[in-house]
């Protein structure tokens, strides 16, 4: 299987841009072992991203083609490209600035359309390659550079918002627990519809520093404490469920793993 996914890769772009402990390149194997397993054909694949370190996943990483376009239109040029070629397996993989803050009209109205669209959005909760602003996804009361004294906003939660647009296959995982993101990310690139995986990857550099995170280890240990599987969830009381994040397949054929 690693060898495969040496295949799959450019070598000479390695190693990464991401900061040590940065969630992104996990994500980033997972998509490729996704692809892996399934036996997809990078060659008959389009991976479209927007501006921002998520954004790098694909490009120049990936060996395929990559569109890396303006900040937030990730999804219009994904629909452009898969109207003109059918047949193309369209991926976009971006951050939660990129496709729900500036690109968050383009994310509403391709899952109205459920068009067959893979979005893979990578939430680490902040603006992470401009500096660490406020984000739409960013906790109520967290540090950020333009939150000094904690967010006043309530973040979006991705999920019940693609949902509520119509997507066909919404999930969620955190990279914390790679082998169920794998397994989700498989059947979302297999969806005959808008399928979207969001993906919370943490920002050592920019969220967690500023909101008393002691190393990225700490991160990924919130991430596993956070996280309360669909599953697992039926068992708990609402005020055991007080402040966790649900994950799982919300929408799509075979939910709940
Ligand atoms: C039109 C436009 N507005 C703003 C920017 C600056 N900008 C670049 S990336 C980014 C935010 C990226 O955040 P996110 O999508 O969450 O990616 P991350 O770096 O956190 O992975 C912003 C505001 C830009 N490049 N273009
Ligand atoms: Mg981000």
């Amino acid at each position: 299987m690693n060898e495969k996914i040496f295949q799959m890769i450019n070598a000479q772009a390695f190693p990464t841009p991401f900061c040590p402990g940065c969630g992104h390149g996990i994500l980033m194997n997972a998509v490729l072992r996704a692809f892996a397993e399934l036996e997809y054909d990078l060659k008959q694949t389009l991976f479209v991203s927007g501006i921002g370190c998520a954004a790098w996943i694909p490009s120049p990483h990936f060996k395929a083609d990559t569109l890396h376009t303006l900040h937030g239109r990730a999804i219009a040029y994904a629909t452009g490209a898969k109207l003109f070629n059918p047949k193309l397996k369209v991926i976009v993989i971006s951050g939660d600035g990129d496709l729900s803050s500036i690109g968050g009209n383009h994310l509403i109205h391709a899952a109205r359309r459920n068009m067959e669209l893979t979005v893979v959005c990578a939430n680490n909760s902040i603006y992470g390659m401009t500096g660490g602003q406020v984000a739409s996804t960013t906790p109520l009361g967290s540090l950020t550079t333009t939150t000094p004294k904690g967010n006043p906003d309530r973040p979006f939660d991705l999920c019940k918002l693609v949902e509520a647009a119509g997507a066909t296959f919404v999930a969620r995982h955190p990279v914390a627990t790679p082998i169920p993101l794998t397994r989700t990310l498989k059947k979302a690139i297999a969806h005959r519809g808008f399928s979207f995986v969001e993906v919370l990857s943490p920002c050592p550099t920019q969220f967690g520093r500023r909101n008393a995170f002691r190393s990225p280890f700490a991160m990924i240990q919130a991430l596993k404490n956070t996280c309360v599987s669909l599953e697992r969830a039926k068992g708990l009381s609402p005020e055991e469920l007080e402040g966790k994040v649900l994950v799982g397949e919300f929408v799509g054929p075979g939910k709940n793993n």
